[in-house]
């Protein structure tokens, strides 16, 4: 990586703490997604985004701030980044994914709280995250009460506004939705200056879902009998989609699609057509956590599928594009993204359904249920989940856990106990 301590210092980043966790990163790559054999050429182009994870793109975001762009953090997929592209500004998702962040966290948040927000809050206060840094606001959202308790504190340090999702799917919260996106779109406007026009808006729409299109084409992919692609290399591509330059990552999303359509043709999978083919659902997994499907295929099964909001949540069901007007268009924002199913929404039928049609279309043997510590929600609705699954005759084990590696042990023996148990 280039020289960016300048960049970094004008950001107000704290250098030494960052150094430490500049010097974490590469080790943890090599050792979960170099050590693979056989991978798609494509991969060449994500492992190169996240050697610069925090140079080159910060740079382009330095680059867009000069130009008098602005830089919008997210944290949920509810969040439209069409509005944000429409105004002119850049959208970045924040999501924690690091335990290095969680001390930190832990110092401004109670420590029985899901890591995910404590590495959220711990990468704004500890200055070791240039994404946090570059942004002139950050949008949060009604969802858990962790989140939405955790946007108070992070308000003490940066600009936030607060999206007020409903909690169930009545018609009224359709109508509630729609009401919020039009509040966002003028807090956008008020931000960049920029209006938001039907041709602006419409032009979003396209770009978002052409982004979606790709990364369905990539998991499309994984539904083959020789599953071109290893779940790690496909969560990490689902992971750089929230940061990376959209018509960029398009571009090389179809590029790497064109060779796994090749590979599945020629034969060449990433995993043995013996090993157990897995569907991972539950809580998402933000960069750089990978370790669940570091341990799942260590175990020698291949991960197929992510329910979860790095995964399918993220890009399943595009938006109508039909739409010309800005009622139209917002009616339609507000449609697609209220028919995501997550756990904080009740009653969350939806969610049950999706899960059973996942894992049959990409031909799962099993189901794995990963619950970041002490998040409720989806811990709760395990139990409903477990039901349907049961019900469609497709195994499933619960596994709770955090960010840190002191349950790895633990975890490996009860998921080769699963594997064992599905062959
Ligand atoms: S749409 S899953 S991105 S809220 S894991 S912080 S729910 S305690 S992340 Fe999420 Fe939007 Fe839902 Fe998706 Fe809270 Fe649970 Fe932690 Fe979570």
């Amino acid at each position: 990586m280039a020289d960016y301590r300048e960049l970094w210092s004008n950001l107000g980043m704290d250098l030494e703490k960052h150094d430490l966790l500049c010097e974490a990163l590469p080790q943890l790559f090599g050792g979960v997604y170099l050590i693979q054999e056989n991978r798609p050429e494509g991969m060449n182009y994500y492992n190169f985004v996240v050697s610069e994870v925090h140079g080159l793109r910060i740079k382009e975001l330095d680059d867009h701030k000069k130009a008098g762009g602005k830089v919008v953090g997210t944290f949920c997929v509810f969040v439209p980044d069409e509005l944000i592209l429409a105004a002119g500004a850049i959208g970045v998702g924040l999501c924690g994914g690091s335990q290095f962040w969680i001390e930190d966290g832990e110092k401004v948040l109670p420590r029985n709280l899901c890591p995910l927000v404590k590495a959220i809050v711990g990468a704004k206060i500890s200055g070791t995250c240039p994404y946090f840094q570059s942004c002139d606001l950050l949008t949060g959202e009604t969802t858990c009460d962790g989140k939405k308790k955790a946007y108070e504190v992070l308000g003490e340090y940066a600009p936030v506004y607060v999206m007020d999702l409903p909690q169930m799917k009545r018609d009224k919260d359709y109508k509630k939705w729609e009401e919020e996106i039009y509040e966002y779109k003028a807090v956008l406007e008020g931000l960049t200056g920029n209006k938001i026009t039907e041709e602006k808006l419409g032009s979003a729409i396209k770009l978002c879902n052409t982004k979606r299109a790709a990364l369905q084409r990539l998991y499309n992919a994984r539904k083959a009998l020789n599953v071109p692609i290893s779940g790690k290399d496909a969560l990490l591509v689902s992971q750089i989609a929230f940061y990376d330059n959209p018509e960029r990552f398009i571009e090389m999303t179809n590029k790497l699609c064109d060779e796994l359509e090749d590979r599945i043709k020629k034969g060449i999978g990433a995993a043995s057509e013996k090993s157990p083919r897995i569907m991972i659902t539950g809580t998402p997994m933000a960069i750089p956590n990978w370790k669940m499907h570091h341990l799942i295929e260590e175990s020698g099964a291949v991960v197929v599928c992510e329910e979860t909001c790095t995964g399918t949540r993220y890009f399943e069901n595009e938006v109508d594009e039909t739409q010309t007007t800005m009622e139209g268009m917002i009616k339609a924002l507000a449609d697609r993204y209220m028919n995501i199913n997550c756990a904080c929404f009740t009653p969350n039928k939806g969610r049950e359904e999706d899960i059973v049609r996942l894992a049959k279309e990409y031909g799962a043997d099993g189901v794995v249920y990963c619950n970041l510590q002490f998040c409720h929600t989806y811990n709760i609705e395990y139990r409903q989940v477990e039901k349907a699954l049961k019900e469609a005759g497709i195994p499933v084990i619960f596994i709770e856990t955090d960010y840190s590696n002191d349950d790895t042990g633990q975890l490996k023996t009860r998921i080769e106990a699963f594997l064992e148990m599905l062959k």
